[in-house]
């Protein structure tokens, strides 16, 4: 897209005229690094600014462009009140001072989101929910590619959405977080899902109904919509309409899993489009991101052959329900990327065979009871570790035996004391790495190294 069809879009979205408007970047990490390279080959003027005092990318913004005003150390007001436009980074909450008596003043408030809605004219497939993000947005890249459409995938991610432009791709995948979606108001994907919702990022939105009407931004403008059938808080959310495409793995629907048979099977209406032990991938919580990526994928107009040829292939994501080893009729797998309750529940479900569970870590002040009843119903066993482990023991009630390890070493070691052939032992924390390690890749690695430190 030309800079006049991009500086028209930016006109009938936030009234922003390059003539008169003066944007502030607000947040230098990622998001904010990507909105100053974007803007800089657009006639549109504006500063960057970042409450850190040596935010990440200072040195290289200084460098290359030397003409932004760049303020550090602080939201100055003074920079908020000479702004036409905010461009907030999701990592900034909107209840911020500064930014809050700016929108009261008048100040229009958008994301890179925005900017990216305008300034491309190409399909953009959105994907929302509070887990399976990254899982569904990587397998639609690999189905798109498969297809023959080039498909470029990022947002919430990792590679900023406005990076990706410069990928020339014919479809764009969008992971995107509620905080990105709260301050979004320009984007009509061609197709977008809530994929389910279950707490999470409490701290920052206006408990659970503040939170879900963020994630149903995700559905504004009149693409397809698909729906999670198993989940009535995101049914709520449809409207008849628009195209709409439900998919479940409980019950028939547009897209869903056929059980009774001798194989379960993944359907679309009366077709079946493959078997669900084709794909190479742990947990009926994966069959449902399956169902909603080709949901998502159909309606965005992808081959279906080309689709499920991806799906057979895809291997899953690292620390996400990731296979480490079978040793002695025991299986290791590794949910590090659990870091919330809905996660490890979602994990525990697709088991029929016993697990020692190995969970802990910092449960970012969420209800730990509510994991009692699948822990009751899957495990033998749970060892507990980090942070909230005593809180996570007492919320259990006994209803398992629980041990405690002081690192993923002993953890380990204890799971291999207590697992017996046929069963699994899975790390699917629940909680938070950051009390005990750098992230929740890091915790992943270490139990992969202890584990196959046992052959
Ligand atoms: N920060 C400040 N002051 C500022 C700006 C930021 O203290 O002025 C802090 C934030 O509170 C946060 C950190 O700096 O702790 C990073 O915030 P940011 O907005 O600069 O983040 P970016 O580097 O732009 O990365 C963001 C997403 N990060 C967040 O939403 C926190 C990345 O998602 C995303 O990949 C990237 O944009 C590209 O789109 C990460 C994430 O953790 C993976 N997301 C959360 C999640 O998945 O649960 C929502
Ligand atoms: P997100 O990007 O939303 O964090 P990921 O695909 O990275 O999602 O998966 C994060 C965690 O959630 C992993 O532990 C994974 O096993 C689990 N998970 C993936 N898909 C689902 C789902 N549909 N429902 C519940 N949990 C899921």
């Amino acid at each position: 897209m030309d800079t006049s069809a991009l500086l028209g879009n930016l006109q009938t979205h936030f009234k922003l005229e390059p003539a008169n408007a003066r944007l502030l970047i607000v947040g230098l990490g990622a998001t904010g690094y990507s909105a100053a390279q974007f803007l800089q080959n657009t006639p549109i003027k504006f500063a960057v600014i970042d409450s850190r005092r040596n935010p990440p990318r200072i040195d290289s913004l200084r460098e290359q462009m030397p003409d932004v005003p760049v303020f550090s150390g602080g939201f100055d007001q003074s920079a908020f009140d000479v702004a036409t436009h905010l461009l907030v980074s999701p990592g900034v909450s909107l209840n911020e001072k500064a930014i809050h008596k700016a929108m009261q003043a008048g100040v229009t408030v958008l994301s890179d989101i925005d900017l990216f809605a305008c300034a491309t004219d190409k399909p953009i497939i959105a994907i929302t929910g509070s887990n399976g993000k990254s899982t569904v947005t990587t397998m639609l890249g690999d189905m798109g590619n498969a297809a023959g459409i080039k498909t470029a995938i990022g947002g919430n991610l990792g590679t900023p959405a406005l990076d990706l432009l410069q990928q020339e791709a014919d479809l764009y995948v969008l992971e995107l977080s509620s905080f990105q979606l709260e301050r979004t108001t320009a984007l009509n994907a061609k197709a977008a899902t809530v994929l389910n919702l279950s707490a999470d990022h409490l701290d920052r939105h206006d408990g659970m109904a503040g939170y879900a009407h963020e994630k149903q931004r995700i559905f504004r403008g009149d693409g397809a919509m698909i729906l999670n059938a198993d989940d009535p808080a995101v049914m709520a959310m449809r409207d008849n309409h628009r195209t709409c495409f439900s998919f479940s793995v409980q019950q028939t629907a547009d897209f869903y899993l056929k059980c009774g048979g001798e194989v379960e099977q993944l359907m679309m209406g009366n077709a079946v489009l493959m078997n669900a032990d084709e794909l190479n991938l742990e947990g009926s919580h994966n069959i449902a991101n399956a169902l909603a990526a080709l949901a998502l994928g159909h309606a965005a107009g992808m081959d279906m052959n080309a689709m499920c040829r991806a799906l057979k292939k895809f291997k899953g994501l690292p620390h996400r329900m990731q296979k480490v080893a079978e040793i002695a009729g025991v299986r290791w797998v590794n949910d590090s990327k659990a870091t919330n309750i809905g996660a490890c529940i979602a994990a525990l479900q697709g088991y029929s065979r016993k697990v020692i569970l190995i969970a802990g870590g910092d449960g970012k002040g969420a209800d730990m009871a509510e994991l009692a009843p699948i822990i009751k119903d899957k495990t033998k066993a749970v060892i507990l570790m980090g942070k909230d482990a005593p809180l996570i023991d007492q919320a259990l009630n006994n209803c398992v035996p629980t041990h405690f390890a002081g690192n993923m070493k002993e953890a380990v070691k204890m799971a291999a004391g207590l697992a017996a052939t046929g069963d699994s032992v899975l790390l699917s924390p629940a909680c938070a790495s950051l009390d005990q390690y750098k992230s929740y890749a890091d915790r992943g690695n270490k139990f992969a190294e202890a584990v196959l430190e046992l052959i």
